[in-house]
């Protein structure tokens, strides 16, 4: 072969790829193949999320360059007034873990609704340590509110049986959100044996600042099912979503919105408030409102 032809051979290897685990500026990007590289960015750009298809040029062997991002489906992300951080992309289900033990915070959940309704995908609740039998009553009562919004809310006990979860996993791109202490990690390694991924004893205040989970990685359950554990999803900025779309983010409000007696209604005190009447009626929880005024009145960070 001549010297023109293997040049060119070394430059048209560029390549699709799934990016499925990111520590900072570095990712490992898989392809359909089975073969993982490990990859930077091109140029000082960052961007890359767990979840992202990326094109990706071979530098040496196991390394490349990734040259460009493809399109993505959905983009779940947080932001404050500062920064935005994308938490995954492409993930066509979210799957909120919350616990008796720590509590969990209401909010979290519906910073977290009001993200998945913003990109449309779809959200399973998983009540996990059901084991602990009695502080669980509470969190099955608080939790039949998002039930009856059509949140599937499926109770679990990790440390037994995850086996519950494993049909809602099946064919999609998952990505677990939850605070810390919940059981993520143990509900992955019984998902995905090979993950390990290291579960936190949260009994002492020095260990709830120990994050042990410190980057987002993507698993394969099957060839149809993967998940993605992200340790940025325990603070949930909305910034980037405007006043006019908040409601929008509470499921039950749609059939309200553009009924109010003012087209421009924030549906705080105003007079003619269609969801300020639903309210009345018990027709959507005063709970939910409250959420919906907190996030547009104390900002959404
Ligand atoms: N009782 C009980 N404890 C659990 C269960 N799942 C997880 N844990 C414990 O909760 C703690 C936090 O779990 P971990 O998986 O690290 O939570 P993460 O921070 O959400 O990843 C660990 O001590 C786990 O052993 C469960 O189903 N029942
Ligand atoms: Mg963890
Ligand atoms: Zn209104």
């Amino acid at each position: 072969m001549s010297a023109f032809h293997s040049n060119k051979a070394k430059t048209v290897s560029s390549q699709i790829g799934l990016a499925s685990a990111v520590f900072g500026r570095h990712f490992t990007v898989e392809t359909t193949a089975g073969e993982w590289f490990s990859c930077v960015m091109r140029g000082k750009k960052g961007g890359v999320a767990c979840g992202d298809k990326v094109e990706f040029r071979i530098t040496a062997p196991g390394q490349g360059v990734i040259e460009k991002i493809l399109p993505r489906k959905t983009l779940l992300y947080r932001s404050d007034a500062f920064k935005e951080k994308i938490i995954a992309a492409n993930v066509t289900q979210i799957v909120i873990v919350v616990a008796a033990v720590p509590s969990f915070s209401e909010e979290l959940i519906n910073r977290c609704l009001v993200a998945a309704e913003n990109q449309n995908i779809p959200v399973i609740i998983v009540l996990n340590k059901t084991d602990l039998a009695e502080p669980t009553q509470a969190a099955i009562r608080l939790l039949g509110l998002y039930e009856t919004l059509g949140y599937p809310v499926l109770k679990l006990s990790a440390i037994n049986d995850v086996s519950a979860l494993e049909p809602y996993l099946e064919n999609r791109l998952s990505v677990l959100a939850g605070q810390s202490g919940m059981g993520k990690s143990t509900i992955l390694n019984a998902l995905v044996p090979e993950a390990q991924r290291a579960t936190a004893e949260i009994s002492t205040v020095l260990d709830s600042g120990c994050h042990t989970t410190t980057h987002s990685r993507l698993y394969h359950i099957d060839d149809n099912s993967a998940i993605i554990d992200s340790p940025g999803i325990q603070a949930f900025g909305l910034h980037y979503i405007k006043t006019e779309n908040l409601a929008w983010g509470f499921i039950e409000f749609h059939p309200y919105i553009g009924q109010c007696k003012f087209h421009n209604c924030r549906h705080l005190n105003e007079p003619g408030c269609a969801l300020a009447y639903a309210a009345n009626q018990g027709e959507i929880s005063t709970r939910r409102l409250a959420f919906y005024h907190k996030l547009l009145e104390n900002g959404r960070e």
